[in-house]
């Protein structure tokens, strides 16, 4: 069973998912001239549920001059799991990386986060300037538990934090970089001038190839299949988590 309600009522997550969709939804406001971003038709609001397994997925979506669409995602497997997905898709008149964010909560406590700023150049390096700024305060980020990237994580950029936070402490330090990368993120698109059209196409680029890569994660793909079914977590997965820009 599939429905999409139009107001529906919030649901209560892990407490770090909360803080951290605060976090970013405060930090698109502050810094970002926000427009709306219309997902596709029923994709706003979703209810799944399949072998008892309910599944609710709350999308708040936005654009904005630099960006095509600022898509942060909650949702919720049954009891058990949580889980926030953020990703920020630069238009590509500007040579800005990809702000991606995700969070994988369980009883045990929070078994992945990830944060990056990925680049979209075809040498796959970050700006000298964003490089600078993300440099500064690298070393008061130290985790018990860092995770290793699976082979497609080739993605992501030296900056790349994913650990498993064991302590409360860890995870008030992953919410604190992630702040700083949101920040970060959006200064820098303030102070950009929109690019050539030769060069938006190597951004261009950058972004598809972003995209195509994300898309191959058995494991967000395995939870939406068990909810839904294969064709829609298909759809989903190409036409709102990481659409591929025309
Ligand atoms: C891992 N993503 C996961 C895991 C699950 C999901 C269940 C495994 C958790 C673990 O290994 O502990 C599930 N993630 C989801 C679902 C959605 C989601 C269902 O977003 C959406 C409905 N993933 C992203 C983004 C990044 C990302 C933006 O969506 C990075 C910026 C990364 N998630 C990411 C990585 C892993 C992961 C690298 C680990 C994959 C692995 O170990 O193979």
């Amino acid at each position: 069973m599939i429905s999409s309600h139009p107001s529906p009522v919030k649901s209560v997550f892990y407490p770090l998912i909360q803080q951290l969709a605060d976090v970013i939804t405060t930090s698109w406001h502050r810094y970002l001239d926000l427009e709306p971003f219309v997902l596709p038709e029923g994709l706003g609001y979703i209810e799944g549920k399949l072998e008892g397994e309910r599944l609710v997925i709350e999308n708040t979506c936005y654009q904005s001059q630099h960006f095509r669409k600022m898509h942060l995602e909650m949702a919720k497997v049954g009891k058990n799991l949580d889980i926030l997905h953020c990703v920020m898709f630069p238009r590509s008149k500007y040579a800005l990386p990809m702000f991606g964010c995700d969070i994988v909560a369980g009883p045990r406590g929070i078994s992945a986060a990830i944060v990056d700023l990925s680049p979209t150049t075809a040498d796959r390096t970050l700006s000298p300037q964003y490089k600078a700024l993300l440099e500064q305060n690298k070393d008061n980020f130290i985790f018990s538990e860092p995770r290793v990237l699976p082979e497609w994580g080739y993605i992501f950029s030296e900056y790349c934090l994913f650990v498993r936070p064991t302590t409360a402490q860890e995870e008030a330090l992953f919410l604190e970089r992630v702040r700083e990368f949101l920040e970060i993120n959006c200064q820098q698109a303030l102070q950009l001038a929109p690019l050539s059209a030769e060069k938006q196409q190597i951004h261009l680029e950058g972004q598809k190839n972003y995209c195509s890569e994300q898309q191959q994660n058995d494991k967000t793909r395995r939870v939406l299949e068990k909810a839904f079914d294969k064709q829609w977590a298909d759809r989903y997965i190409s036409q709102v988590l990481f659409d591929v820009p025309s």
